[in-house]
């Protein structure tokens, strides 16, 4: 049987493509898709689109039941940039609700839940370097506590529950289709559109802040991955590590320079590099190979192609 989806935050950077990839899956009418606002997005008009605040349960609970609706993605979400200037909001956000949704599985109006997290549940006293599925998680950035509540929250709702509960810690997410809001790795999508547009980018993270990444094609797969796994496959109920690949700025300067020669970087650093210095420079996400296949494809070259293509595309 199809199942009845519904995407929270569809207008988004992950949404976006994720509701696209699912109505291609499923059909257009399989998947609803809803926002506290409509953007330009091409998928309203192609299936069902509901204005919704997710922080509103029974406006929710209506769509659900209207809609029959039987999984959940939440991707709504305050990002670490935003959230540092808004803590009270972002906090809001972010837990009311995963709450929500949460609560709609534990009374069985749904069966299934996607909640992403993100590197930003670690922090400056988490080990760096392939950072593992259980390590020391000290998050100090309001978008990295409420991260890291939520994986508890969801975690909890498992075990007492019985809450069929699915995520991914998501590194820097690239992509084109639709921009970025807030992140601390945004910048390594703003300079792909500068070095189009303006043959230079100043970075607001330094040259040797390496982050793990990974392209969106790779992230929907996992994501829709991870969602289809049998469920005895699923051994992790808090969140699991993905890891893609892992750059500096500098590095993907350099990557972008053999396609655009002309191409210049300087740096100007912001509140943002603190938060980059307190995440990890890389994953080890052996987890999620062996419990539910998961391997990325794009590495650092694949990616840089693909962007200037998609982009130079977009605005011709
Ligand atoms: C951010 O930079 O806040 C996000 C994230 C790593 O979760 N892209």
């Amino acid at each position: 049987m199809k199942p009845r989806i519904l995407i929270i935050g569809a207008c988004g950077q992950i949404g976006s493509e994720l509701t696209l990839a699912l109505r291609e899956k499923h059909g257009n009418d399989h998947v609803i898709a809803s926002d506290i606002r409509e953007g330009n997005q091409s998928f309203i008009n192609s299936g069902p689109f509901e204005i919704l605040d997710a922080t509103n349960y029974d406006a929710l609970e209506d769509i659900v039941l209207h809609y029959d609706v039987n999984e959940i993605y939440l991707m709504a979400a305050m990002l670490s940039g935003t959230a540092e200037k808004f803590p009270m909001k972002a906090w809001n956000l972010n837990m009311n609700t995963l709450f929500n949704v949460l609560q709609l599985a534990k009374d069985k109006k749904i069966n299934k839940v996607f909640w992403p997290s993100s590197i930003a549940v670690f922090g400056p006293t988490t080990p760096k370097e392939h950072t593992p599925q259980q390590t020391i998680m000290e998050p100090s950035t309001v978008y990295g506590i409420s991260k890291q509540t939520g994986e508890r929250w969801c975690d909890y709702y498992h075990k007492r529950y019985g809450v069929d509960v699915r995520s991914i810690r998501y590194p820097g997410l690239i992509s084109y289709k639709t921009p970025p809001g807030g992140g601390t790795t945004d910048y390594a999508i703003e300079i792909f559109h500068e070095a189009i547009r303006e043959k230079k980018y100043t970075s607001f993270l330094s040259e040797n802040t390496a982050l793990p990444m990974m392209y969106m094609e790779d992230a929907i797969r996992a994501t829709i991955a991870i969602m289809e796994a049998p469920n005895t496959n699923i051994k992790i109920r808090s969140s699991y590590n993905l890891g893609g690949i892992s750059f500096t700025p500098k590095e993907i300067a350099a990557e972008i320079q053999k396609h655009i020669p002309e191409f210049s970087i300087n740096y100007n650093t912001d509140f943002r590099q603190a938060i980059a210095d307190s995440w990890p420079c890389s994953i080890n996400d052996e987890n999620a190979f062996l419990d539910w296949n998961w391997k990325h494809q794009f590495e650092l070259k694949d990616i840089v192609k693909s962007m200037l293509n998609g982009i130079n595309k977009l605005s011709t």
